[in-house]
């Protein structure tokens, strides 16, 4: 009797969850000037403040410097999925000066254990763009999946020589089945450091 009661339990609990609203990404512009939504990894991280935002006040950017260590830089947040339910993501992306650095939009499917399933990327910037959208629209969650890492992505395999390069991430967005409009257009120029 015991067993079934905790069996009870955990079923109560499983079907809370699966009929919760659906989780959306938090801070995702930035626009509390922090990064308490975020995890990142690698080094130079930083939200910056000013015109150079593509929506709202802040967006966050890195620095990819002539002395830096870390190869593979990340900022990331996960949020529940429903596995074998579609979902878009998108997110802004500018790059300065990049020289031998590129980034992405990057989605791993994680199981109820946290483990990635399997991911899946957007085009690489490889080059200097205004804003731009990067997106990965209308994928859809593997059975097992439970939430989705969603992940600004900066690769440096060769450090810069001279200068900063800066990789730059605002207005992160996700929804079930499709966004219901067009997607902006870039716009936005000019250095990080201006
Ligand atoms: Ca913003």
């Amino acid at each position: 009797m015991k067993a079934f009661g905790l069996l009870a339990a955990a079923v109560v609990v499983f079907n809370a969850m699966s009929s919760a609203t659906p989780a959306k990404l938090r801070e995702a512009g930035f626009e509390t000037g922090g990064l308490e939504a975020w995890t990142t990894f690698g080094e130079n991280w930083r939200v910056f403040r000013g015109d150079d935002a593509f929506e709202g006040l802040y967006g966050v950017v890195n620095d990819v410097q002539p002395a830096d260590t870390d190869e593979w830089r990340g900022i990331f947040q996960n949020v529940p999925v429903e596995g074998g339910r579609s979902y878009s993501f998108e997110v802004y992306i500018r790059a300065a000066n990049v020289q031998e650095a590129e980034a992405w939009l990057e989605v791993q499917w994680l199981d109820a254990k946290g483990v990635a399933i399997s991911q899946l990327h957007s085009p690489t910037v490889k080059a200097d763009q205004r804003y731009t959208r990067s997106a990965l629209d209308n994928v859809t969650a593997p059975k097992d999946a439970v939430a989705a890492s969603v992940r600004g992505i900066v690769h440096a395999p060769v450090k810069p020589t001279l200068e900063t390069s800066y990789l730059i991430f605002d207005g992160f967005a996700m929804t079930p089945g499709t966004f219901p409009r067009e997607p902006a257009t870039a716009h936005k120029s000019g250095l990080a450091t201006e």
